[in-house]
Order: C-alpha cells, then sequence, then structure tokens
C-alpha cells in the first residue's frame, strides 16, 4: 500500500514532514560512524538510486529502489551503500507506508538540508519496483577518468556541464573509504557541512599525484590530508566545466540555487509525471520540507 500515511489514509504533507523529521533526528545517532553523521553517505545513496537513469531508453533512475535487490547491491559503485540502506531500513520501521523510492531520496533532501544545504524541492510518488527492473552495471561515473567520461554518463541523465559541475558540489561532504571506492580519504576539511567549499580548493590549492598503491588520486600541497579523484580534477581542466567552477568558488549562493535545482532533478529522473500529479493534491504548501 503506496498511498496511506499514518492513520491509513493518503499521506499527507505532514506526514512526510514526520519522516524527514525522523531522518534528520538520525543523522549523528553514532558518533562513531565516520565523521559522526550519516547524512553524506545517504546523499550518495540518494545519487546512486537515481544517476542510473538512462534517456535513451527511459530505465533506471528513481522509481523503483532497486538497488534494494541483489544485482544492483552489488554493484561495484554502490560498494558500502549497505550503510544507508540499514540506516534507512529503520526509518522505513517506523513509517512502513511510505515507498522506498521516496524514502531514499527524502533522505538525501533531509541529509542536505540539515548539513546546511540548499532547501531542495521534492516530491513524493515514486513506487517501489521488481528486481526485472534493476538497471544494468556501468551507468554511474568512475573516478579515474575525465571530461568525456562525466559528459558520456551525466549527458545520459540528461544533465548539461552546469548542471554536473553543480552536482559535482556535493563532495564537499564525505569522503573515501579505501574498503568500498579504494580511494581514501575527504575533499574538505568539514565533510559533514555542506558549503561551496569542494569549488574553493578546486581553484586555489594545488593538487598532486598522491604515491601509493592505490588508485590513481590527487591530495592537496598544503596539508596532503585531502583528496581529489581524476574526475574532480576534470572540472578544471575543460573551459566548459571551468567556468562554472570558478562562479561557484566566489558564490555560495549561485552553487545552492543551481544544486537545489539540479538535485531535485536528479532525484525524479525517471519517474513519470502521473506518479506525481496523483499526491500533488494532498501536498497544499508546495514541495520543500522543512519547518
Ligand atoms: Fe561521489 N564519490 N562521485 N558524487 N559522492 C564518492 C563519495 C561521495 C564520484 C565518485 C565517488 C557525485 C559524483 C561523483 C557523493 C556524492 C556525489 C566516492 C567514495 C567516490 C569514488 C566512495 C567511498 O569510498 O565510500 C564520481 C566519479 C563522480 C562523478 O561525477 C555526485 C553527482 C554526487 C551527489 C550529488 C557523496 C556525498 C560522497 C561521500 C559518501 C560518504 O560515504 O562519505
Amino acid at each position: 500500500e503506496s498511498q496511506g500515511g499514518q492513520l491509513g489514509g493518503p499521506a499527507t504533507k505532514g506526514d512526510y514532514q514526520k519522516v524527514y523529521n525522523a531522518i534528520a533526528e538520525a543523522l549523528e545517532k553514532n558518533p562513531e560512524y565516520d565523521d559522526g553523521s550519516y547524512g553524506p553517505v545517504l546523499v550518495r545513496l540518494a545519487w546512486h538510486a537515481s544517476g542510473t537513469y538512462d534517456k535513451h531508453s527511459n530505465t533506471g533512475g528513481s522509481n523503483g529502489a532497486t538497488m534494494r535487490f541483489a544485482p544492483e547491491a552489488n554493484h561495484g559503485a554502490n560498494a558500502g551503500l549497505g550503510a544507508a540502506r540499514d540506516f534507512m531500513e529503520e526509518i522505513k520501521k517506523q513509517f512502513p507506508w511510505i515507498t522506498y523510492a521516496d524514502l531514499w531520496t527524502l533522505g538525501g533532501v533531509a541529509a542536505i538540508q540539515e548539513m546546511g544545504g540548499p532547501k531542495i524541492p521534492w516530491r513524493p510518488g515514486r513506487k517501489d519496483g521488481t528486481v526485472e527492473q534493476s538497471p544494468p552495471e556501468g551507468r554511474l561515473p568512475d573516478g579515474d577518468k575525465g571530461p568525456d567520461h562525466l559528459r558520456h554518463i551525466f549527458y545520459k541523465m540528461g544533465f548539461n556541464d552546469q548542471e554536473i559541475v553543480a552536482l559535482s558540489g556535493a563532495h564537499a561532504l564525505g569522503r573515501c573509504h579505501k574498503d568500498r571506492s579504494g580511494f581514501e580519504g575527504p575533499w574538505t576539511f568539514a565533510p559533514t557541512s555542506f558549503t561551496n567549499e569542494y569549488f574553493n580548493l578546486l581553484v586555489n590549492e594545488k593538487w598532486t599525484q598522491k604515491k601509493w598503491n592505490g588508485p590513481p588520486q590527487f591530495e592537496d600541497k598544503t596539508t596532503k590530508s585531502l583528496m581529489m579523484l581524476m574526475t574532480d580534477l576534470a572540472l578544471t581542466q575543460d573551459s566548459s566545466f571551468r567556468k562554472h567552477v570558478q562562479r561557484y568558488a566566489k558564490s555560495e549562493d549561485e552553487f545552492f540555487n543551481d544544486f537545489s535545482a539540479a538535485f531535485s532533478k536528479l532525484l525524479e529522473l525517471g519517474v513519470p509525471e502521473e506518479n506525481f500529479k496523483a499526491f500533488e493534491a494532498q501536498l497544499e504548501g508546495g514541495r520543500s520540507f522543512k519547518f
């Protein structure tokens, strides 16, 4: 029963706000987890659940939450996201009426907003799918590639160069884990704060290749404690990307506005518009969830 709030009737905006609040309150439930917050890994779950969209075949995307099933859960790109799915399972127990597909995307919204980021417009209406609807492996980006790879991957989702740069700013958050991706370390000094710091560091730091036996990654010359992937540096090496990197380094407002629009679009990839229409009547008062 995908439609049915706390009392069994259609879910209202207040019902979704309760789910949002439960996620927000649990973000720092385990001080031992990474940098003290599940926020970053929840953002990554929302992104990987949505970024499988292919506009040519109109398959993949956030509708379906097919990462619940083994094939997609075991895709190399999704290593470590079990921590986020387990977190969400606890929320799902409290609100069994919400779909996983709505829950995981709302989790990304709550995490961004609670870590100090912009408001992200979000609508409910995603349905949970079957294992047969799982996307093939290989639709998410690899960290050891250049600008052409980024375009190949993100153009399939329907994004342009400006949106690619804006979305990449999410790497202000979180870190790479040796045992998940093979890469190691955070992009910024404040990995649980959503800021434009990623762009400042791209513009102002000198990045040199890290000497180690892991996959190719870069470290900042000043402290050697931060990292960038080849795909991150690709944004500074291509003029059509670089102008937006420079713009977002100068103006956190412009970054926040553009990130909000692009992330909201990401979270709706592959969801038929009629799914949203069915719920819109319930959502008097808009699409943003935050008191
Ligand atoms: Fe990312 N990302 N990401 N990323 N990502 C990783 C971690 C995070 C790439 C590779 C990696 C986006 C785009 C890209 C987050 C959000 C976004 C990791 C480390 C790799 C590798 C995983 C690990 O070891 O745990 C590549 C390549 C691209 C190319 O564009 C986009 C877009 C978003 C969101 C809008 C977040 C958040 C994390 C941190 C996760 C954590 O657990 O801390």
